[in-house]
Order: C-alpha cells, then structure tokens, then sequence
C-alpha cells in the first residue's frame, strides 16, 4: 500500500485516486413555566411579570443579534451557525446506501472507510462549541481578485516552477487530445503545469464563479487580509466544523439533502451526465451511471457559487462545485486517534487535527468534492487531501468568522 508521502507526492486529484474507496443544542429552561413565587402580590406579579418579559425580550434581542445573517465587505453572504454536535465517523446506512448504489461489495466499501480509520473504531462525537460565521457559497474569483489587486498577492501556482517555489506547477483541466488517444490514467484530464493559475484553471470562469487554483497558503492569507480589513477574525473552517455546517443537522445519509447520488443533479455541481458527455469515458470510470437516462446538472466545469438550492442552515454548494480547503493537517488515523483520545463518551470538543500523517508533508483537508467528483468523493463524511503548498482546478475554499 503507497504512503500518504508517495500519493501526494503523485498529486493526482483525490477523485482518481481514493474514488473507488470513495443540532444544534436546545437551551435547557431552568425557570419554572411562569418564573414567579408563590406569596407576590398581584403588583409584584405584574412587576415580575414586566421584568420577565423585559428579560426575555433582552434575550431574544441576543439570540437575534447572534443569529443575525449579515453580508461583508465583500458582499460576502455569511450564515450565522449555533453551537450543537456532529457525530463523526461512517453510519452504517451510508456504507449501505453506497454498496447498494453502486454496486460495491459491502465489505469492500466499509473495508475502505477503515482503513481511514472512519468506521467503526473512528465514531465519535465533535462539540462544536462556539457560534460562528460561515460564507453561503465558496470564496468567488472576483473576491479572490480584490485580494490580490489590495495586496499584490502572488499564489503558489504563480510562483511554481521557479527556484525555492513552495509547490508544484498547478494541476488544471487538459481535455484528452482527442478520444481515444489517452492511453494512461496520467495523461487523462487534469495534468500539473505552470500555464495553469487561478486565472487561466484550462476552462473559462466569470467572477461569479469559485476561485479555484489556490493553495491553502494563499486560502489562509486571504483570511489574514480580510480579517485586517474588518477588524474581525476569519479563517478557514476547521474539519469538523466544515462537516457539520454542510450535514445541517443530518445524520446517516451520504448528503444533507438525502441518501440518494442520483437526486444530486437537483442540488449540487458534481461529475455527471454532461461532463462524460463533454469528455467521454472521462466519468464512467468512476461512477456506474446512464449517460443517456441520468439527469444533467447543467455544468461540465464549475457553475456560478450558489446555483443550487441551500441547505437547511442557508450553505450553498457545499457537496461539489469546489473542494473546500480545512483548516487541519489530514491524519489516516485522525478520527481513530480522537475516538481514543476522547475516552468512554468518545465526544471531542473543537476538534484541530495539526499532526500531519508523514512528519514534515504539510498535507491538509478538503472536503465537499467538485465538479469533477463521483458520489463517494462528494459525500459529507468523505475525507479528502492536498499539499498544501499546492492547487488545482478543483479545489477553493470557504471562510467562517468567528464571533
Ligand atoms: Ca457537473
Ligand atoms: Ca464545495
């Protein structure tokens, strides 16, 4: 079996390489149903009562101030997300649900999730326990490129290719010469070069469209920049956190808006029907579909941020369109390490993953797949890895600020 070093060191996009594999809390009341002692007087209930009220208007003024969604400088939409627990790990319907999908071997499937430590062994729960911000759609090009023309920010795909750059040249969509002239699964599609950058990812892309082509590097000092220029802290969303915000409360179902990949056309940007029929040959490897039957979702590349439905808490694309950039550093065996960690409850408050799996290769998380992704790369459980000091045509980010 390769190393996580030697698979990133291929830099082949997740999907090709891992895709065969692939509530909020209540408040509790403590005050009895009308909050008064016994022995008051009428006007010391009518006081009681006006105090009460006073209170509770005060209250719900906080929660409404907390709960308040709010556009930023950047006429960035932000989501506000209360604190509340996700269970982590595989649930034992979404295994189901692909191996029936799909046709997978059961075992096969579940065989795959352990050895990421995800099943099983890795169940546990995250507290997530502070409220925060998150952006309903993923960071655009065009608040990418205030960024850069602010800062005079040069990314690591820019700087590839010269001595001491940090990463390797950017990977970027190359349709195959002509059809049938692809002999190997590495001449296929997505090839690294320094022609790619996040202006020119190899197809064409508006303002509106997600930034792709960025490292995490240049994901992490776009949060710096815009934290200095409000005054308020954004950065990137930590792995947990990105999960929760993306299930919405959901649990046992590959996908917040079910169990179903092939309901997926409706919700989400992911590789389906039009993208074989653009490149065939390119997505049946992956993915046993019907060209003909299956429902197209409308885009071969990326498509505009926020051209689906939300979800139940206001996030748009969060399975496909881009991979997201997480805060963490990616661990084979993070979740099997916190169950353990986390003793007999196995609840991990505010979980940050920074121990890399191979000493020394900064690799972090992404999540979410892309418009390039099969339905086991898109699922909200689906654990996902990239250098860091790296990008691709399918991989962005979105930003949470913290409260
Ligand atoms: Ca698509
Ligand atoms: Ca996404």
């Amino acid at each position: 079996m390769s190393t996580l070093y030697e698979i990133a060191e291929r830099r082949k996009p997740p999907g090709s390489t891992t895709a065969r594999a692939a509530t909020p809390d209540g408040l509790r009341r403590n005050a009895t149903p009308n909050g008064l002692r016994r022995n008051e007087t009428p006007d010391g209930l009518r006081r009681a009562a006006t105090t009460s009220l006073a209170v509770l208007f005060a209250t719900l003024a906080i929660a409404t101030s907390v709960l308040a969604e709010e556009t930023n400088t950047l006429g960035m939409k932000l989501v506000p997300i209360q604190p509340g627990t996700l269970k982590r790990g595989i649930a034992d319907d979404e295994i189901r649900a692909h191996a029936e999908q799909f046709t997978y071997v059961l075992s096969k499937v579940a065989g795959y999730f352990e050895n990421q430590g995800e099943y099983g062994s890795g169940l546990h729960t995250a507290k997530i326990t502070r409220p925060f911000h998150v952006g309903a759609t993923e960071v655009t090009r065009g608040q990418f490129r205030k960024f850069v023309e602010e800062t005079r920010h040069i990314t690591d795909a820019e700087m590839a290719g010269q001595p001491n750059a940090p990463g390797a040249p950017m990977l970027g969509f190359t349709p195959p010469r002509a059809i049938g002239a692809v002999k190997t699964l590495e001449e296929l599609d997505i090839v690294s070069s320094t022609k790619y950058t996040w202006k020119n990812p190899g197809f064409a892309q508006t303002d509106e469209h997600p930034v792709v082509g960025v490292s995490w590097h240049d994901a992490v000092a776009f949060c710096q920049w815009l934290s200095k220029k409000e005054g308020k802290t954004y950065r990137l969303p930590t792995e947990a956190e990105w999960e929760y915000v993306c299930r919405a409360g959901t649990w046992g179902q590959a996908y917040w808006f079910g169990p179903d990949p092939y309901q997926a056309y409706r919700f989400a940007n992911i590789g389906t029907s039009e993208l074989e029929k653009a490149y065939p040959k390119m997505v049946l490897e992956k993915w046993v579909i019907d060209v003909e039957k299956e429902p197209s979702d409308g885009f071969v590349y990326t498509a505009p941020v926020g051209s689906y439905p939300a979800n139940p808490w206001g996030l748009h694309d969060a399975h496909g369109n881009v991979f997201e950039w997480c805060q963490d550093a990616y661990s084979f065996t993070a979740y099997k390490d916190l169950a353990q960690a986390a003793g007999k409850d196995r609840v991990v408050a505010d979980p940050l993953v920074l121990k890399p799996t191979t000493e020394g290769v900064d690799v972090r998380v992404i999540r979410g797949g892309s418009f390039y992704s099969s339905p086991q790369n898109f699922m909200a459980c689906t654990r996902s890895f990239f250098l860091a000091a790296d990008s691709a045509c399918y991989i962005g980010f979105r930003v949470v600020r913290g409260n």
